[in-house]
């Protein structure tokens, strides 16, 4: 396996950045150009830091610092060493080009990683996970990722096909030797055993809907009749001025999304045009967009004008939205008050009273104010499609157990091998390729 050698750390100006190698020859490439006092290759303590200086050639030096991770106790499972230098990019791009010239190949994205998965070091769950927590953006997505990558998904499922596993042996053997075991309680075992994992898989499936919340967060449609304070609302709950506020009727026509994290949890906020009756073409569409959103999103915040009565409009849009999760708002109660709706909030988008109470809300309401972080949350849909796919083949696999033995192995199988997708120990090289190919530069 050739040696691969690429930047680590994000390009521009910082106090470190890392130059990564590995491969066979990454020490010799490493003793070319890096020299410490009184250090060999002979005398090198792997995991030890070492102050030396890096050739630039031209008679110019980095001094860094080296460290060595000895085969096979590294990320890629094979020989590594980084170099810690000042952190400039010029600098950074160099050191890589002396490693290049001394053998090193340019490493592709995820390529580090990818050599990790194959040498055992992580499952394809494991890696999938680590992107996750790369690109988190929420301590949520962190909490649920943290127990993807310490290899929660890969234990259980790894259980699952034990299980099978050791049952089918059972059966096999009876199949094998009919006349020492009993082929129909092997059966039974099996056929137990399917149903077990079928729990547990159910269990993972119905997860995925509190991880999608986790990964990309609840989305909260802000809807109501023109001038209620819907945008004004909008700037308060993220806290800055995003969306256009102004006294005419009609001034939002288009969604303007929104992200926040509140209490560690994401909530995408969707401004909308206010719903009512409109000749003007470019407001039809916004309105359109908005009774799009009311079924586009998680909860719906229903916006009305506490210093007016109720009228026309906001009696539509009540009957828009009856049947849908939705919080009331009662907006403008800085001023006087003529409108009552049963478990409204009531705020001031002016005066930036009770914004809390709605995010509280939100979150009550979304019910995930209550997640338990000590719990496995699907978040990827590949590993979705894989256990669904799997129930339906534990599915048919129970159903073969009215049929012969032999079909029951081979269906039993079956299930085993789907579940090794998610793993990785059956996955196909293009959805491995595909994966590792979404990892950024020197990892
Ligand atoms: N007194 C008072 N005025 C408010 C409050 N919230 C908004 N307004 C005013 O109401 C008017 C309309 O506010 P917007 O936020 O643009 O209302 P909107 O619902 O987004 O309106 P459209 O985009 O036209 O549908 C503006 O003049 C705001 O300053 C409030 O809490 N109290
Ligand atoms: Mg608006």
């Amino acid at each position: 396996m050739k040696t691969i050698a690429q930047i680590s750390t994000p390009l521009g100006s910082g106090g470190i950045s890392i130059v990564k190698t590995s491969g066979d020859k990454a020490m010799q490439i490493a003793f070319n150009l890096f020299c410490a006092k009184n250090l060999t290759k002979d005398n090198i303590e792997p995991r030890k830091m070492y102050l030396g200086k890096f050739n630039l050639g031209d008679n110019a030096f980095e001094k860094c610092m080296m460290v060595y991770f000895k085969a096979p106790y590294s990320f890629t499972g094979e020989d590594v060493v980084e170099f810690q230098i000042h952190g400039g990019e010029y600098l950074a791009t160099k050191i890589l080009q002396k490693l290049v010239e001394n053998g090193c190949e340019l490493a592709q994205n995820g390529e580090f990683s990818k050599r990790a998965f194959m040498n055992g070091k992580m499952s394809l769950d494991e890696a999938e996970a680590t992107i996750d927590m790369i690109n988190a953006t929420s301590d949520a997505e962190l909490k649920a990722s943290s127990n993807l990558t310490d290899g929660m998904l890969f234990k259980t499922i790894k259980t699952i096909q034990d299980n099978l596993k050791d049952c089918l042996v059972n059966l096999e053997v009876s199949l094998d030797y009919p006349e020492h075991d009993d082929e129909e309680m092997s059966i039974n075992q099996v056929k137990q055993t399917l149903q077990n994992s079928k729990q547990e898989l159910e269990k993972l499936k119905d997860s995925y809907t509190t991880g999608q919340k986790i990964k990309f967060g609840i989305t909260v449609a802000i809807v109501g009749k023109p001038n209620v304070g819907k945008s004004s609302l909008l700037n308060r709950l993220i806290g800055e001025d995003r969306a256009i506020v102004t006294e005419i009727k009609g001034t939002t026509r288009d969604v303007l999304k929104e992200t926040i994290s509140y209490k560690g949890l994401k909530i995408n906020f969707v401004d909308t045009a206010g719903i009512r009756n409109s000749d003007d073409i470019v407001e039809k569409i916004g309105v359109e967009k908005s009774k799009q959103m009311l079924n586009n999103s998680d909860i719906i915040l229903a916006i009305f004008d506490a210093s007016e009565k109720l009228d026309k409009e906001d009696e539509e849009l009540l009957s828009l939205i009856k049947d849908k999760n939705t919080l009331y708002i009662l907006n403008k109660t800085d001023k006087q008050i003529v409108t009552k709706l049963d478990n409204a909030i009531l705020v001031s988008a002016l005066n930036n009273q009770n914004i809390d109470k709605i995010l509280d809300s939100i979150l009550e309401k979304t019910r995930v104010d209550k997640i338990d972080f000590s719990q496995l949350y699907i978040t990827n849909q590949r590993h979705k499609i894989a256990i669904e796919n799997a129930i339906s083949l534990i599915d048919e696999a129970i159903q073969s157990t009215n049929f012969s033995a032999d079909i029951v192995d081979m269906q039993t199988k079956r299930v085993w091998q789907e579940l090794g997708k998610i793993t990785g120990e059956s996955a196909t090289e293009e959805i491995i390729n595909d994966i590792f190919s979404k990892f950024c530069l020197g990892k």
